[in-house]
């Protein structure tokens, strides 16, 4: 380490991702000697604010990395699949917020809670899953560790940030044009997002499943290391600002009872219990929000397969589903002494 810290840039600084990731390495005090705002040239020249600095946004070149020693990318994948590989040839490693090397076997792809050791194999690039994936592997780490995971079937219901700020902005003016009796604005999905539900996350492919669902089939197995684990899912956007729910069925090899799934995620990292439905209490999105861990409730036995648990997993899909879950591969890379390239 540099003696106060580390030389550090964000790629896409001005986005929903960016920007919370600017704010949680000063959250979690991530040392940090300077930092390289970057973005694409519409942004060059606006400010944004880390500690108490107002640092300038800069265009993303390809000498933008040049004695940058740790890179936090979200400004999708074209510019992840461009840049990327460029900033580690400078000797600066990446932690990608985008699906472009997930699937890569020479890219380690970590959840903190779930694979850590993982990191230790990068080659200078490491990759943040999915949101939808992340908050569902930290809820069923414990379950794949007590029981061994056979198949799980999910369905998401994923708030409109997870698209950007600009679904953040379409949602708000629908709802504010259908209480004004005003046409609705449309312009980031195919409908209206407003009162309504979207089974459709990503593209189509031929198979009749969008590219969302397939991330969290394919990446799940990877950072369970098991390509034997069968997922089926199904994900849905729906009109809610910040954080992202989850019902997910999972189906084990050996039996686990729910009190003995209860106990292991009441113990489990970065996991909170709420699961008292009796007296109305389970996770919701508006209580997730602003938050790192990820919330299970509704934990029940799936009375339609021999071994089988349900439940519902809430987390803020910006923070542990994207920024922060950025943030603890750093803080690993920075314990493990693993902040260079080999
Ligand atoms: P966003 O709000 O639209 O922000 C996009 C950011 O990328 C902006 O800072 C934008 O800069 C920058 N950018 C776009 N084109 C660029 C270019 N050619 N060169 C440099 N910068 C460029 O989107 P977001 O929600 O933050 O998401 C950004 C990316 O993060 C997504 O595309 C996805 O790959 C990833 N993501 C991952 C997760 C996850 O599941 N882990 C969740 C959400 C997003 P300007 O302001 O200058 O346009
Ligand atoms: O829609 C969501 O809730 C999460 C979106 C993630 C996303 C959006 C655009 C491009 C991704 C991602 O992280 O998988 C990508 C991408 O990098 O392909």
């Amino acid at each position: 380490m540099a003696e106060k810290g580390y030389r550090v840039a964000v790629v896409g600084a001005t986005g929903a991702v960016g920007t919370m990731m600017i704010k949680v390495l000063e959250e979690r005090r991530f040392p940090v000697v300077s930092l390289k705002a970057l973005a694409s040239a519409r942004s060059a020249g606006k400010k944004v604010s880390f500690q108490d600095k107002m640092i300038t946004v800069e265009e993303l070149t390809e000498r933008s990395f040049d004695g940058v020693q740790l890179a936090l990318f979200s400004a999708g994948a074209g510019v992840s699949r461009r840049f990327a590989p460029l900033a580690a040839q400078a000797g600066c490693v990446v932690v990608d917020n985008s699906s472009a090397f997930r699937m890569d076997p020479e890219v380690p792809l970590v959840v903190p809670e779930v694979n850590p050791h993982a990191v230790r194999t990068h080659k200078g690039i490491i990759a943040n899953p999915n949101c939808s994936t992340i908050q569902m592997v930290v809820a069923l780490k414990p379950i794949q560790d007590a029981a061994k995971i056979k198949r799980i079937v999910v369905t998401t219901f994923q708030a409109v940030s997870g698209t950007g700020q600009k679904a953040v902005f379409e949602l708000e003016a629908q709802v504010q044009a259908i209480v004004q009796a005003r046409p609705v604005p449309r312009a980031v999905y195919p409908h209206q997002i407003a009162f309504n539900c979207l089974p459709h996350i990503g593209a189509f492919l031929d198979t009749g499943y969008t590219e969302e669902e397939m991330k969290m089939v394919n990446e799940t197995r990877k950072i369970f290391e098991d390509p034997t684990i069968q997922v089926c899912a199904t994900t849905v956007r729906v009109p809610v600002y910040y954080g992202h729910s989850e019902s997910v069925a999972v189906e084990t090899h050996r039996p686990l009872s729910v009190e003995e799934a209860r106990a292991l995620l009441r113990k489990a990292e970065g996991v909170v219990v709420v699961d008292e439905p009796s007296l109305n209490r389970y996770p919701m999105p508006m209580d997730a929000a602003g938050r790192d861990e990820t919330f299970v409730g509704r934990i029940r036995k799936d009375i339609s397969v021999e071994y089988g648990l349900v439940m519902w997993v809430v987390a803020d899909n910006i923070r542990k589903g994207a920024a922060t879950n950025a943030v603890q591969i750093a803080e690993i890379l920075m314990r493990e002494d693993l902040l260079r390239v080999p």
